[in-house]
This record gives C-alpha cells, structure tokens and sequence, in this order.
C-alpha cells in the first residue's frame, strides 16, 4: 500500500492523518476547500495534552484528482458528510483500492460496501478524544487507538500492512475478527453518552453520577442491543450495561463529539446514533422508547427555522420576542384566520390572520399600550394603540396557497380594514415592536382615507 489517502482532517481525521504523515511521506489530505486551505498554508498541527505536540505539511486539495491516486483510502468524517464523500471518491478507485472506515455509526461499512464493492471495505473503530481547535489544528486530549477488522474476520495480508502502517506511526492498532461486534460496542456507549452530556449539558460524570441515570442507561444499551441482534445478528453480552459504565469512569472528565458539535453549532449524528437505532427498531418490531426520547430531544435542541424562511420577528415590551413564518401564521388559531380577506376589504386578495391571534401567544409587559409595525428596511413605520391593533388589525401572510406577493405587499402585510387610514397598512411587514406609550411613526401627516 504505497499511496494513501485521509479524508478529513478533523478531530478523528485529522489526528490520525497528521500521524501518518509524519512517518510516511505518501499520506495525503482530501479536503474541504477551508480546511484545505489551512493545511496549505500553515500545515496540520496536533496539539495534544498526553503526547507531542507537531506540525505537519502533507499534500492536501479538495478534489481528488489533485492527489496521488490511493491504494489505501481512510475515511474520518463525519457519518452524514459519507454520501458526498463517495461521490467524490468514485472516479478513482482502482480495482484494489482498499477503504478503512475510523467514523462512528454502524451503517458505514454496509452503505460503503453497497455502493463501491464489498471487497475493499475494511472496518475499523478509533477510540479518541479530540477536538478541531481551528481548520488544520487538532487539539488531543485522551487516547489515539484504532481497532481494525476485515467484515468477513479474516486476518488477511492488507489487514496486517494497514496495522503495520500505524504502528509504524506509533498508533496503537488492535485486530479483531468480529469487527461488527466491536462497532456495536463502541455503539452502545455512544448513543448512552453523546445525547446525555448534551442534554445534561456536562460531561459523563454528570450522569455517570445520577443514581436516577443508572436505569437509563441499562435501558439504552439494552435497546440498541436488541436491534443489534433483531437487525444485524450481532449479539452483544448481557453485561453491556455495565461495561459501557465501566468504561467511561476513566472518561469521566470528557464531554462528547455530539456535545462538541452542539455547543459549535454543527449538525449531530444523531440520525447515525440513536435515531438509527430507532428507525431500525421501527423495522424490526423492537421496541426503543429511550431512544426515541432522546433522539426527539437532541432534535429539539437544535436550531429549526431554515434561515431563509422569512418571519416577523415580535419584540419589544414581551416577557420572550419570538419569530412567526408563514407556517407559524397558517398554525394560530383557526377561529382568527381570514381565508379571503376580499370580504371584507375590496380591493385585496389574500388569505391572512387577526392580529388578535398574535396578541393570544405573546406575552406583554404590564402597562403596554401601543405596537410599531416596521418594513422590513425600517423606513416605513406606522404605531397604533393596542386597542386598534386587535379591532382591526390582519397580517397577511399567504396568496392563492404561495407566498403572499412582494409587489402587493409581501411577504407578509398588515390591513386595518374600518381603521380609516390606509397608510396603517404596512407593506413588507419585518418587526412588531410593542411599547408604553407612543413610538416611532412614519406615516405621512395625512391620512389616506379608505372608502366607506
Ligand atoms: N413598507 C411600506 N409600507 C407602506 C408604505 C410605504 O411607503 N412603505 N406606504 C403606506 C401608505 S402611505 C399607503 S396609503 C399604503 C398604500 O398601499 P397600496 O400601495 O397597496 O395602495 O401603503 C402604506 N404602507
Ligand atoms: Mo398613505
């Protein structure tokens, strides 16, 4: 195996890679166009609190047809980042390009080897703890070892050059003739530990200590075992419950790679973890209440509006300022919805909803009085009194079952039908702002009248 690829350089990446390439001068980086552009420039460096700390300048790009064609392509990316990543890798496999796979989850190797052939696939577990400070800066904290298996749990020739090629960078590197099981194991404790510290918002100590999480977590790993033997026939010991607590009393200290990404803002793998333990329970008739639950409340935790859907932001004199898009709208009260606002107002078409049903969610400082509906841009502004904002107030949100039409007014308007002053009626409505006492007003001194 003479040309080898890493994919990644992130904390499991990044850290191995860097390894590799300092005893051996055929390791090279497929990169995003970032990272890339980090390690081109300052190279990758390691970090670590345990080991030496060093710097790296490997060859790296972010096509592979940049690089020396691999004999050897080890993937350290993220699970959800894989379908990307093989579109990538395709074009320049050779007949006998073996794939090592070091990413959590344990659909990986099955998804690798449908698409690009069962033969190449090479297993693998990385047990580490480890952090991206910055792009091209990995910062090492707790163990570095890989353990590696063929699917069939052969120790096959590759095998022993892949092993020798880590111990070669000082790695320890264990094989095992049931791989499937040890990516089971290491399963086990992440859908256990990666939700947990998130929801907890510390680290494994924290539920390691909670004699109230020790149930918990006997349920979690008992549901991931039986859909590892109801889906996969991988039968895990009956004592899993306590290895995975064992186990982590020397990683008491760390949060988890879940919790890292959480913190950073990053998407989870939740969806590989215990939402796949789900989605297959599901399948196979097995029961994953624990699970469910906890995949619910990750997914909850996470940030939801699509930042390009438009919304009204309302704030102002409010206990909580909170965002409404045209779904949130179409969602209030059925009772305050104008399905065809032509009724009563001539001239408009569209289907919007009282401002009555917004004054039902928000909850107001006491003494407020007045509410500013603003453009979007801010020029135009126009401020009522509460009482004339819930007698007449109609935020149009939705024309003909699409957006409500910018050259009407839209994304989302206000009408004050019977208000007697057509210049109340905000064209792109962007912020609902409620006070004490009068504010800002741009309407024009005279008041456009409406026709009676
Ligand atoms: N964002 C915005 N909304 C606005 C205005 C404006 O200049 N900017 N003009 C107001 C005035 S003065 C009037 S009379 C009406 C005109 O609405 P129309 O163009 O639908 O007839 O929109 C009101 N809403
Ligand atoms: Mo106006």
């Amino acid at each position: 195996m003479q040309e080898i690829m890493m994919i990644g350089a992130g904390s499991v990446g990044g850290y191995f890679g860097a390894h590799l390439a300092r005893t051996n001068s055929h390791v090279s980086f497929l990169l995003r166009p970032k990272t890339h552009a980090a390690v081109a420039n300052n190279g990758l460096t390691i970090r670590s609190a345990i080991g030496e700390s060093f710097t790296v300048r490997p060859p790296s790009a972010s096509n592979p047809q940049d690089l020396p064609q691999p004999d050897l392509i080890i993937l350290g990316v993220k699970a959800y980042d894989l379908p990307e990543v093989m579109d990538q890798i395709e074009p320049i496999l050779m007949p006998d390009t073996t794939i090592l796979s070091l990413q959590n989850g344990v659909t990986i190797e099955d998804t690798l080897k449908m698409r690009l052939g069962r033969e190449r696939i090479v297993g693998g577990v990385a047990f580490i703890y480890s952090k991206i400070s910055e792009p091209g800066v990995i910062d090492h904290y707790k163990k570095g070892m890989v353990t590696i298996g063929e699917l069939m749990g052969f120790e096959t020739p590759r095998l022993l050059e892949v092993q020798a090629l880590f111990k070669e960078a000082g790695i320890p590197c264990f094989l095992t003739d049931d791989i499937r099981k040890a990516k089971w194991e290491k399963m086990c404790w992440n859908c256990v530990f990666n939700p947990l510290t998130v929801v907890l918002n510390d680290s494994v100590a924290k539920a390691l200590d909670a004699p109230e999480l020790q149930p918990v977590m006997a349920t979690i790993v008992r549901e991931v075992a039986a859909v590892a033997m109801a889906a996969h026939r991988v039968p895990l010991e009956g004592d899993m419950p306590e290895k995975v607590v064992k186990w982590s009393q020397e990683l008491r200290d760390i949060h988890t790679s879940m919790y890292d990404d959480w913190k950073a803002g990053r998407p989870t793998e939740i969806d590989e973890l215990n939402g796949y333990i789900v989605k297959r329970g599901q399948e196979f008739g097995v029961p994953t209440p624990m699970n469910e639950m906890l995949t619910a409340l990750i997914k909850g935790m996470m940030p939801h509006e699509s930042p390009n859907e438009p919304v009204v932001v309302v704030e102002g004199a409010v206990q909580q300022p909170l965002k409404f898009s045209r779904t949130h709208l179409s969602q209030l009260a059925l009772e305050h919805q104008i399905s065809d606002v032509g009724r009563v107002m001539s001239n408009m078409h569209g289907t919007g909803v009282k401002f009555k049903a917004i004054l039902d969610v928000v909850t107001l400082h006491l003494g407020t009085d007045h509410v500013t509906f603003f453009s979007q841009d801010g020029k135009y502004s126009a401020c009522v009194t509460l009482e004339q904002a819930r007698e007449f107030g109609i935020l149009l949100y939705e024309q003909d079952g699409g957006i409500f039409p910018a050259e009407r007014g839209g994304p989302f308007r206000l009408v004050t039908p019977g208000l007697g002053d057509l210049c109340a009626n905000v064209k792109q409505v962007g912020r609902i702002v409620f006070s004490k006492g009068l504010a800002q007003d741009s309407r024009p001194p005279e008041a456009c009248e409406e026709e009676r």
